[in-house]
C-alpha cells in the first residue's frame, strides 16, 4: 500500500466521487475514449471488432465500480461469504447479459443508435467464452447471475482455461474438434490480477521437522511449484447494486526460481521447463460425465482448488480479531461434482500445516464448510484417482486422507462391527490390482451437506449411488444430510436476453418486469391464456424467434427451413443415454411412413423440421458414429422430392451457449428422451418451457417436475418409469426383447444402406449400431441396447403422433404453451439458489445501498 502521509489521498478521492454517468453521450464519450486510449485505434478508422471491444471496456469500468464498492461493501459488513468450487463454468457471452443486468439497455441502445451502430451487431463479434463441458458448467453460470441478483455475498472459483471447449466442424457429416483459443483477442471483460497469485506446490516430498518455535511438525518440500493468478470476471446482479466475481486461476511459472538450476548451459532448458507450468491451465478436459484418470486433469484440480482456499481462507483473516472456531459462520464452500473435492484434503493441510490448528478441530471446521453437490448416476462420472499417482503428486494429501480413513474406518468398526461388508463400500480406499481413492466417498465424508439436483436424482443417489451412506447418515440420525435442491436456469440470459420479444410480452401484460427476479409473477398471465389478443402476440413471437432459427440454420447447415412448420429441437451433449440415436431412428420412421402416402395424403400430414445438435467427447466412438448417421439422413430426407417439404432433418454443427440462445426460443418441441433414471436433472427443459415450448419427454430428471408445475397436458411424456427398466432389462437378457415391426423397418433401411452414400465406413458404423441395440446378450453382459431404445420406441411413436394431433390445433396449442411458460417459476435458479443459501450455506443477502460511495 503507498504511504498515505504522503500521496494525497483525499485529493485522489475528491477525483473520483462520482461514478461513470450513464447517459447515452457519456457511454459515447467513454466508447470514443476506449477506442483511442484503450486500443490505441482511432475515432476515424476502426473495425467492428474494435467496437466491440471498446464498447466492452464502457461496460467494464462500470462493472469494476459496482465490484470494487460490492466488496468493500461485504467487507464492512463482515458478512458469511459463500464459494462455489467448479472446474467449468459455460459463462456464453458476456455483453447483452452485462447490458441488462447494469440496467443499461435503453441508454446503451440509444448512445450506439447515435453512432449509427446496432448493439446486437457487436454482441456477434463476442466470443462465446466456453468452460465447460453442458448443463453441470452451464448451472454453475446461471448460479452465479443469481447469487449476484439475490444480492448474496457469494464467488466462483474455477480455472481460466487458455482453449475452452473445442469448436466443432462438422466435415462430411463427421465431428472435426477444432481449438478455441477464445482468449485470442483478448476479452474486455476480465481482469488480470497480476498481485493477487498463490504458490501451488506439486510432487516433493513430505519431511518432518521442528518450527520457529520448537514444535515438530510436517513439511512438504521439493517438487514444482506454480503460480496461480487471479483473473476477476464481475457477475452484476439484476435489479440490485451488487456485483460479485467469477475468479478464475491461470498457471504461470513461479516467480522465484532456483539459481543453482539456472545454469548458463542449461540456460534455454530451465526456461523451457519453468514455461511447461502455463500448461496446467491450457485447456479443459471435453469429457462430459465420465471420468477420465489423467495426471494433468487431477493437477488442474488441485492447482484451483489450492489457490481457492488459499484465497478465501486469506479473506478470511483478515477480518479483525477473527477466530477459527468462526470460520463455519463466515466461509461456505461447496463444491461442483467430484472435481474440486481434493478441496476436503486441501483445507486439512492448510489448517493444520500452514495454520497449525488442531487436526481434531480442523476437522469439524472442514466438515462444517464444505458440501458436495453430485451430478450424475453414472457410476464412471465418480472420480477414483489410483493412490500412486496422489502419492507422488500430493504426499502430504495422501497421508491426509489416510489418517482420515483410519479414523473413519474405526468409527464404523465401532459401529458395524470389525467385518461389516459397510466398511468397505464406505472406504476412502478401494482395494484391486490398482489401489485407488474414491473422490465422491472422500467429499460425502468432509461435507456438511450433500445434495442431488431433481427430486428423482437425489432419491437414486440414496437408493443406489450411495445407498451405504445414506443408511449410516439414518443410523446416526442425520438423514437430512443427503438434501436436494432441483436445478434452474435465470430467467435473465434465457428470457430477457435470449427471447426479448417474449419479455416484452410477459412485461406489458404484468404490467412490469418484476417477472424477472419473481418468476411466481408470470402466474398473472395463467388468465390471458385463452384470449385471443395474446395469442396473436404470443404467435407473431415465435414466428419473429423462427425467423431467426431460419436465418441461422441457413447460415450454418446451408438449408431453408420452412417457418410454418413445427419446430422440432434436441440439444444437448451427444451420449447414448440421451438417445440422439432414438431420435433419428424415429426421424427415419417418419420418413418411411411418408414415403408410403400418396401425395394428396401428405397433403394432410404436420410439416416438421428437426434439428439436432452436440458435441461428441473426441473420443467416444459410438456417439461420433450417431452424429453422421444424423448428417447422413438428412442428406436423403432433405433431398427427397417426395418428402421435403414435410420432413426436413439437420445436425445443427458446433452447439454452443451462443446457438441455445437463438436455437431455444424457436422451437415448438424439445426432446428430452433420456432412459428413466438416467439424466440427473437436464436443465435446457427448463429454457424451452420457458421460451413456450412443449416437451416430448420421458419421466426422468426434472421433466417430472416441470410437467407437476405446467400440468400434465403440456407434455408428451412417453417410455418405461425408472422403477421398470431393471425388469425390462431382465427379461431382454434372457432373450424376451420384442422389436416393433416399424422399427425392424428402419433397421432394415439402415442395413439396407439407405443412408451409407455408398460409403462403406459408414456402413459399416450404421451396421455396427444397429447390431448392437439387437445384440441384448452380447458376452453376456447388458452391452446390448443398454438405454432400452427398442423398448421404449413404440410408445416414442405414439407420442410424436399425439405432438402432431395437438399442434393441428392452433389454438389448443397456443394455450399449452402460454400455461406452461407461466408455470415455470419453480425453475429459476433464484429459486435454487435460495435454497442453497438457506439450507446449506447459511449465506444471508447483503444488498449494498448506492449512497454507499
Ligand atoms: C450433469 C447432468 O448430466 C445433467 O442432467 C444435469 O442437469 C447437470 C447439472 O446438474 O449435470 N452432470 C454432468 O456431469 N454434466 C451434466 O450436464 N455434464
Amino acid at each position: 500500500e503507498v504511504d498515505g502521509d504522503k500521496v494525497k489521498l483525499e485529493k485522489l478521492w475528491k477525483l473520483m466521487d462520482t461514478y461513470e454517468p450513464n447517459d447515452p453521450e457519456s457511454i459515447q464519450k467513454s466508447f470514443a475514449r476506449h477506442l483511442e486510449y484503450s486500443l490505441a485505434c482511432t475515432r476515424f478508422n476502426f473495425t467492428m471488432e474494435d467496437a466491440y471491444r471498446a464498447a466492452g471496456l464502457v461496460l467494464r469500468d462500470r462493472l469494476l465500480e459496482s465490484l470494487n464498492d460490492t466488496n468493500d461493501y461485504y467487507r464492512k459488513m463482515d458478512v458469511k461469504r459463500g464459494y462455489y468450487l467448479s472446474a467449468e463454468y459455460l459463462i456464453g457471452r458476456h455483453m447483452q447479459n452485462a447490458i441488462a443486468n447494469l440496467d443499461l439497455e435503453q441508454p446503451f441502445k440509444e448512445a450506439f443508435i447515435g453512432l449509427g451502430m446496432e448493439l446486437e451487431e457487436l454482441f456477434h463479434e463476442e466470443a462465446d467464452p466456453a468452460l465447460g463441458n453442458g448443463g453441470l458448467g452451464r448451472l454453475a453460470a446461471c448460479f452465479l447471475d443469481s447469487m449476484a441478483t439475490l444480492s448474496l455475498p457469494c464467488w466462483g472459483y474455477g480455472i481460466r482455461y487458455s482453449y475452452g471447449m473445442f469448436k466443432q466442424e462438422i466435415q462430411n457429416g463427421r465431428q472435426v474438434e477444432c481449438p478455441d483459443f477464445w482468449i485470442g483477442d483478448g476479452c474486455p471483460f476480465e481482469i488480470p490480477r497480476p498481485d493477487i497469485t498463490y504458490p501451488v506446490r506439486l510432487y516433493g516430498e513430505v519431511t518432518h521437522g521442528e518450527d520457529e518455535k520448537g514444535n515438530w511438525c510436517v513439511n512438504w518440500v521439493g517438487g514444482e511449484i506454480v503460480q496461480a493468478m487471479a483473473y476477476d470476471n464481475p457477475i452484476p446482479g439484476f435489479d440490485t447494486y451488487n456485483t460479485n466475481n467469477l475468479r478464475l486461476w491461470r498457471a504461470c511459472p513461479s516467480k522465484e526460481f532456483d539459481l543453482d538450476m539456472f545454469s548458463a548451459a542449461a540456460y534455454a532448458d530451465s526456461v523451457e521447463s519453468r514455461r511447461k507450468a502455463e500448461d496446467l491451465s491450457a485447456v479443459l478436459y471435453p469429457n462430459d460425465a465420465t471420468y477420465e484418470g489423467k495426471e494433468l486433469r487431477l493437477r488442474q484440480q488441485y492447482f484451483f482448488v489450492s489457490a481457492s482456499l488459499q484465497d478465501l481462507l486469506r479473506d478470511f483473516i483478515k477480518r479483525p480479531n477473527y477466530k477459527w472456531s468462526e470460520l463455519p459462520e463466515k466461509v461456505a464452500v461447496q463444491m461442483n461434482d467430484t472435481h474440486p473435492t481434493i478441496a476436503v484434503a486441501e483445507m486439512m493441510r492448510l489448517l493444520v500445516d500452514v495454520m497449525h490448528v488442531h487436526w481434531e478441530e480442523a476437522w469439524d471446521l472442514t466438515t462444517k464448510c464444505l458440501n458436495y453437490t453430485n451430478h450424475t448416476v453414472m457410476p464412471e462420472a465418480l472420480e477414483k484417482w489410483p493412490v500412486e499417482m496422489i502419492e507422488r503428486m500430493l504426499p502430504r494429501h495422501l497421508q491426509i486422507i489416510g489418517e482420515l480413513n483410519l479414523r473413519w474406518i474405526k468409527d464404523l468398526q465401532k459401529k458395524y462391527g470389525d467385518h461389516s461388508p459397510v466398511i468397505s463400500a464406505l472406504s476412502i480406499f478401494e482395494e484391486g490390482d490398482i489401489k485407488k481413492i474414491r473422490m465422491g466417498n472422500l467429499a460425502i465424508m468432509g461435507a456438511n451437506k450433500v445434495n442431488g439436483v431433481a427430486a428423482i436424482h437425489t432419491e437414486i443417489i440414496k437408493k443406489e449411488t450411495f445407498p451405504e451412506f445414506y443408511k449410516y447418515c439414518c443410523d446416526i440420525g442425520k438423514p437430512d444430510k443427503i438434501v436436494n435442491m432441483t436445478n434452474g436456469v435465470t430467467p435473465r440470459r434465457w428470457v430477457h436476453c435470449a427471447n426479448p420479444a417474449l419479455s416484452a410480452i410477459f412485461t406489458k401484460y404484468l404490467g412490469s418486469h418484476e417477472w424477472l427476479t419473481d418468476m411466481t409473477k408470470l402466474k398473472g398471465m395463467l388468465k390471458f391464456k385463452e384470449d385471443s389478443k395474446l395469442h396473436s402476440e404470443w404467435m407473431e413471437m415465435k414466428r419473429e424467434c423462427k425467423a431467426k432459427l431460419a436465418a441461422f440454420v441457413k447460415e450454418k447447415c446451408d438449408l431453408d427451413i420452412d417457418q410454418d412448420a413445427l419446430i422440432d429441437i434436441q440439444i444437448k451433449r451427444i451420449h447414448e443415454y440421451k438417445r440422439q440415436l432414438m431420435n433419428i431412428l424415429y426421424v427415419i420412421h417418419r420418413y418411411q411412413e411418408l414415403k408410403k402416402k400418396s401425395p394428396g395424403e401428405r397433403e394432410k400430414t404436420q410439416k416438421r423440421v428437426v434439428l439436432i445438435g452436440g458435441k461428441a467427447a473426441s473420443a467416444y466412438v459410438n456417439a461420433k458414429i450417431i452424429i453422421k448417421l444424423i448428417s447422413n439422413v438428412g442428406k436423403v430426407i432433405n433431398k427427397d422430392p417426395d418428402t421435403s417439404k414435410y420432413l426436413k432433418v439437420a445436425f445443427v454443427p458446433n452447439y454452443c451457449v451462443s446457438a441455445a440462445q437463438v436455437m431455444i426460443p424457436a422451437s415448438d418441441i424439445s426432446e428430452h428422451i433420456s432412459t428413466a433414471g438416467t439424466e440427473a436433472s437436464g436443465t435446457s427443459n427448463m429454457k424451452f418451457v420457458m421460451n413456450g415450448g412443449l416437451i416430448v419427454g420421458t419421466m426422468d430428471g426434472a421433466n417430472i417436475e416441470i410437467r407437476e408445475e405446467c400440468g400434465e397436458d403440456t407434455m408428451f411424456i412417453f417410455g418405461c418409469l425408472e422403477h421398470q427398466v431393471a425388469d425390462i432389462a431382465a427379461k431382454a437378457k434372457s432373450g424376451h426383447y420384442p422389436i416393433d415391426s416399424r422399427l425392424q423397418a428402419v433397421f432394415q433401411a439402415i442395413r439396407n444402406g439407405d443412408f451409407s452414400h455408398g460409403e462403406p465406413e459408414a456402413q459399416a458404423e450404421f451396421c455396427s449400431l444397429v447390431d448392437r441395440l439387437c445384440n441384448i446378450q452380447a458376452a453376456g453382459t447388458w452391452d446390448g441396447d443398454k438405454y432400452l431404445v427398442i423398448s421404449d420406441f413404440p410408445s416414442f411413436i405414439d407420442a410424436q403422433a399425439r405432438v402432431d394431433a395437438t399442434y393441428a390445433d392452433k389454438a389448443k396449442w397456443c394455450k399449452l404453451s402460454i400455461q406452461a411458460a407461466s408455470s415455470m417459476a419453480k425453475f429459476s435458479t433464484d429459486r435454487t439458489i435460495k435454497e442453497y443459501a438457506e439450507v446449506i450455506w447459511g449465506v444471508k443477502p447483503a444488498v449494498r445501498p448506492l449512497e454507499d460511495r
